[in-house]
């Protein structure tokens, strides 16, 4: 690793704030004991708790206005994954992580394999991309992917996501995950009965490959980039597809995806009782799919979320098993300290939704005291659980506060990468519309084509 942060450091920090961390642990464990809770039951839960970090979202992200690359970025997935670790080294709950192909393609996966376990990170769900047209692709995904018109383009798209297991296979990945940005932009467009048809043949196809044990995550959004309809917009759509292939398939929740104000912790309760929920991408978002950090505009509503997994996982909902993934980008925060804050207020959401006193809940809801009930559920959100989530990172061995030991760190000023400026800087390419792809420069290396190279000179950076 070219720069790991010195444990010592981590001891240091931990020993300014060890006083104070002791004396607000043992008043929430007071405070607790009062309502019958038992804070060590608590940290035993939340010092489990584990959520992925996508690959794509530690370099910095950007609109199709503009990207402003920070010092030290990730020139490719083994920085990627280094910085992974040190997201996991200093919250012990981010123990895997998500990659995304083609950004995350290499010519040597054992190598890749190998070091993701030499730096302690584990390989989650492989995300395909069908959203955008990739180096030396044939066929483009204009107007779609797994359900365009075009059965030459399905076939394609078909294949790539075969390929995406079958390099997950190689990276120990136990789950496909399936974002199609397929729709239309006006009324007229395309035929909404058919496009789902088609998505529903090639996914099939895709379904047919998967291996024992492996799962393959649906993924719904309402809109963007198509701004009329959608192929896979809601989760009923996401419902009906999962029916239609059979177990191995299953519904993912990214909390960006829906409409303002939708009831998305019903939607999580519709799809634990059909057994249909994959997981979740966590991010946070005020207007569209803003991909803010997660708990960081609406933390009650997370937190309504977590309810719904707790209240499923304490009554032992039937095939309950939900992937926890991240799934924000950062344009003005750096992104591992973002992913750091993103991961931990998802663990907070889980640690206030463990204190909901559900028996007396339940109470309340038979006896239609509205008021009472809601005070109760309310109870769990208004408790500081920060101590807890402290006490279970210093008992796992990382920092009281993780944010604080990352900023003395100077990691990035610590890493020997050249922000791979000529690519990025140069004044006239930021107006060009960006897509989101991280490891240009890997790929160039790898490639050595120049007629790649010159197509990837249209091509630079994130989104
Ligand atoms: C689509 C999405 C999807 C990823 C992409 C990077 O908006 O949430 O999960 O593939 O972002
Ligand atoms: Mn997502």
């Amino acid at each position: 690793m070219s720069h790991r942060i010195p444990d010592p450091l981590i001891a240091e920090e931990n020993t300014k704030l060890k006083a104070a961390q002791a004396e607000d642990y043992a008043a929430l464990g007071r405070r607790l004991e009062r309502t019958g809770v038992d804070i060590e039951a608590v940290i035993a839960k939340v010092a489990a708790f584990a959520v992925a970090v996508p690959t794509w979202g530690v370099g910095t992200g950007g609109t199709r206005f503009a990207r402003f690359p920070g010092v030290g970025e990730p020139r490719g997935i083994f920085d990627k994954l280094e910085d992974c670790a040190t997201i996991h080294q200093l919250t012990r709950a981010t123990p895997t992580c998500s990659p995304h192909l083609p950004w995350d393609k290499v010519g040597d996966y054992q190598e890749l394999a190998e070091r993701a376990t030499a730096l302690g990170v584990v390989f989650d769900a492989v995300n395909s991309n069908t959203f955008g047209d990739a180096a030396g692709q044939k066929l483009s995904y204009k107007f779609g992917s797994l359900a365009h018109g075009d059965k030459a383009v399905r076939d394609q798209a078909v294949a790539h996501n075969i390929e995406c297991i079958e390099i997950g296979e190689k990276l120990g990945s136990k789950a496909l995950t399936v974002w199609i940005a397929d729709g239309s932009n006006f009324p007229g467009q395309s035929n909404l009965n058919r496009v789902f048809d088609s998505y529903l043949e090639s996914i099939a196809e895709v379904y047919a490959r998967l291996p024992a044990g492996w799962r393959v995550f649906i993924e719904h959004k309402l809109y963007e980039p198509a701004f009329y309809s959608t192929v896979i917009s809601d989760w009923g759509t996401s419902l009906m597809a999962a029916e239609a292939l059979g177990p191995k398939a299953c519904c993912l929740v990214d909390l960006g995806h829906h409409a303002p104000n939708v009831n998305i912790e019903q939607i999580v309760a519709r799809l634990i009782r059909a057994r249909w929920l994959a997981g979740f991408h966590f991010n946070d978002s005020k207007y569209g799919d803003d991909d803010l950090d997660s708990g960081a505009i609406d933390p009650f509503r997370l937190f309504l979320v977590f309810n719904e997994l707790v209240d499923a996982s304490v009554r032992k909902a039937p095939g309950f098993d939900p992937a926890y993934m991240l799934d924000p980008s950062h344009n003005v925060t750096d992104p591992i300290e973002s992913l750091m804050a993103s991961a931990m207020e998802t663990q907070r959401a889980y640690a206030q939704a463990l204190l909901v006193d559900r028996d007396a809940l339940a109470g309340a809801q038979e006896a239609n005291d509205v008021m009472l009930g809601h005070r109760i559920l309310k109870a769990g959100f208004v408790a500081d659980v920060s101590s807890s989530l402290a006490e279970a990172r210093l008992r796992n061995g990382s920092a009281i506060d993780a944010i604080a030991v990352y900023s003395a760190s100077n990691y990035r000023k610590m890493k020997p990468r050249s922000a791979p400026r000529r690519w990025f800087v140069v004044g006239d390419r930021l107006r060009r519309p960006l897509a989101r792809d991280f490891n240009a420069v890997d790929r160039r290396r790898q490639q050595q084509d120049p007629a790649a190279r010159q197509a990837q000179r249209g091509f630079t950076g994130t989104h």
